[in-house]
Parts: C-alpha cells; structure tokens; sequence
C-alpha cells in the first residue's frame, strides 16, 4: 500500500504540473482528494489494518495528502497572478489600490450652528426655522420699529417689493432673525423655549467683521415670571458650556426697540485674555449678542397678555463665534470656498 501511495503521489503531481485553468484544477482535486478518491478509501480503510501497518500506512497517506493541498493551494495561486496579469497586460495594473472617493465635511458655520443647538437643547429650547424673505411687519413693525424709525438704519435693507392687486407691499430679505420671535408667538402657547436659526442679509459692503449674508441664531422664552436672572443664567450657561468656564462675561445695556431693558453680551478677547489687541480693537471684550426683556409691545402683537405673560429674547452673530474660538481675523473666508480654509474644521 506504502507503494500505491508513493505512485499516487507522483502522478498527481506531474498531472498538476500541466493544469492551465481553474476548471482543470477543480477536476484534479476532486479526483485526488475529493470524497470518492483513491487516497480518501485508502484513508478510510486504515481501521481494518493491523496495528503496525496502520501506523506506516496512516502516517504516509496523511503525508501524502498534505503535500497535495499544499501543492493544489500554489497552483490555485499561481493561475490567479497569470489571470491578473493577462488581463492587465498593456492596460492598466488592476491590482493597485483604487482611487479614494473625496469625503465631504461639514462646513465650520454648520458645525457652530449645530453645536449651539446642542447647548440650547440640553436646557430644553427647541429649534424653529421660518423664512428669509419677509414681509416688512415681522421684520419691522411687530417689533416696534415702524416706518421712519431711526433704528431701520442700523440694518441697511435688501427690498423685495411684492406687488398685489391693491398695490405694493413691502417685502424683504430679513434683517435678523427676530421677525421669528412674532411668527413663533403666534404659533405657539407659553410656557415656550425656542431658538430660531437662519441666514440674515443686509445691504452692506463686506470687510473683515462684515458680510452681506451672515447666520443669526434668536432665542425667545415665554412664562408668567420670567426675570433678568433667566435671561443672564441662559446665556451665562451658553458662554461656559461653548467658550469654557473661565472666560469671562460681561453684560452693558444696549437699546433693541423690541426688548426693554436691551443689553448687549461681551466676552473676554479669546486672542488676548482680556490684554486688547486688534481683533478686540484693544478693548479685550467681544460683543457677541443683543438681547433683552420682550417688550410688552411685542408680547401684544404676538398676541400674549403683558399683565400676564413676560418673556425675554436674544441673537447673536454666528460667523463670530468660531473666529474668536480659532482666532480667525477675517469673516469673509467662511465664504470665499478656499478649500485649504474650509478643510482645517
Ligand atoms: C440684531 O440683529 C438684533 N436682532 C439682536 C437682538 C435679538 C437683540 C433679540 C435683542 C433681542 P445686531 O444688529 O446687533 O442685533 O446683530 C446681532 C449680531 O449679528 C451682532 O452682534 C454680530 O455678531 C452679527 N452681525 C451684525 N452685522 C453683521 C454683518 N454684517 N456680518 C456678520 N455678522 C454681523
């Protein structure tokens, strides 16, 4: 039997020197070490030897099927690299690597914005979006700015005039976001906590701190007794949890029509600490919001009771947030689509 296996040996391997497809090899190793092949009887009938001979015999036919594995797992390689190279021969070498497809990211402005949602969720203030364009009552009147009112001029207005058949009414591209605070009020009944994001415009020439379009997120809190110390709690909170725990913060009254009393919110210069320099224009605090107590006005229009309800309400600019946390010195490269910029976030 030890010369069977010997034979057998030999003859599959000078068979499997002359195998050229895959098809080929399979047959092969079915007829060598399939179920039904030579060396699986002699394998199976190595019970019904006697004890020596199983031994001799069993340790051959194992040798025997080892070398033939290992032999058919070269071949099987062998055919595969011929493959790949015929078929790239002249061509292209198909087994380099493919080329990365280039992965987006998110643009540093949305990044802030959902940072900021974030922050404002966790102290339970829900997210409300409205429109762009806008007519002049939300933008203006409900917010006790009418016509002729000299604040109109701190927001150089881009028109959109829409015409109807009793003539034209004022529309336009909203100046902030707190054309929301009226639409929200509106809408929905107090207690409410809201945070209104969204793209503002203004006909303005863009320079280092200036552009025409820019993103303002408003917040608006409604009960019957809020106070100053909701309002400062709020946007203290807002301040640790985004620009750290120890910036500090400073609050100056400010004058906002709709809101009474107004203040503005500064934070210690990031760039500086407080020491000035020219981003913080040496003063070492940066404005980063208006905000105030709704004026009892406003909660009318919105249709709330003044004598029942108070509320307070605040915007701030976007674009300023990451330039004082990167040090960032000019707000126009959050839109000039340099991707050597863009790509850092
Ligand atoms: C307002 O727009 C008020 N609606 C804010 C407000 C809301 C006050 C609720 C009280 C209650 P102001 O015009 O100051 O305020 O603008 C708010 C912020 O927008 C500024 O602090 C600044 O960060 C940003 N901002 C203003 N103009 C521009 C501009 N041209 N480019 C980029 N950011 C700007």
């Amino acid at each position: 039997m030890l010369g069977q296996l010997e034979k057998l040996k030999q003859n599959a391997l000078q068979e499997l020197e002359n195998i050229a497809s895959a098809a080929k090899l399979e047959s092969w190793r079915v007829h060598y070490l399939g179920k039904k092949s030579q060396l699986t009887a002699i394998l199976r009938s190595l019970a019904t030897l006697p004890l020596e001979e199983r031994k001799t015999v069993g340790s051959q036919a194992n040798e025997v099927k080892t070398a033939l594995e290992t032999s058919l797992e070269e071949k099987g390689q062998l055919l595969r690299e011929a493959k790949l190279t015929a078929a790239g021969e002249g061509h292209i070498d198909i087994t380099l690597p493919g080329r990365p497809f280039p992965v987006g990211g998110l643009h540093p402005i949305t990044q802030t914005l959902y940072e900021i949602y974030d922050i404002f969720a966790s102290m339970g203030f829900q997210v409300v979006e409205g429109p762009e364009v806008e007519w002049d009552y939300y933008n203006f009147e409900a917010l006790n700015i009418p016509d002729e009112h000299p604040a109109r001029d701190t927001m150089a207005t881009l028109w959109v005039d829409f015409e109807t058949e009793e003539g034209k009414r004022p529309m336009l591209l909203r100046t902030h976001t707190s054309p929301m605070q009226i639409r929200v009020m509106e809408k929905m009944e107090a207690p409410l906590r809201v945070i209104m994001p969204g793209k503002v415009y203004r006909y303005e020439a863009s320079d280092a701190t200036h552009v025409p379009m820019f993103y303002q997120i408003e917040g608006l809190a409604i009960d019957k007794d809020i106070t100053m110390a909701d309002l400062k709690g709020t946007l203290y909170e807002f301040a640790r949890r985004f620009f750290g725990e120890d910036r500090k913060v400073r609050f100056r009254c400010d004058y906002f029509p709709f809101v009474e009393p107004g203040v503005e919110m500064a934070i210690e210069c990031l760039v500086c600490n407080g020491s000035g320099c020219r981003l913080c224009g040496n003063t070492g605090w940066i404005e980063i919001l208006g905000a105030g107590m709704t004026h009892p006005q406003v909660l009318k229009n919105g249709g709330f009771d003044p004598e029942v309800y108070n509320g307070f309400a605040f915007g701030m600019g976007i674009e300023r947030m990451p330039m004082l946390r990167y040090g960032i010195d000019d707000i126009r490269l959050f839109y000039g689509s340099d991707l050597r910029f863009l790509r850092q976030f």
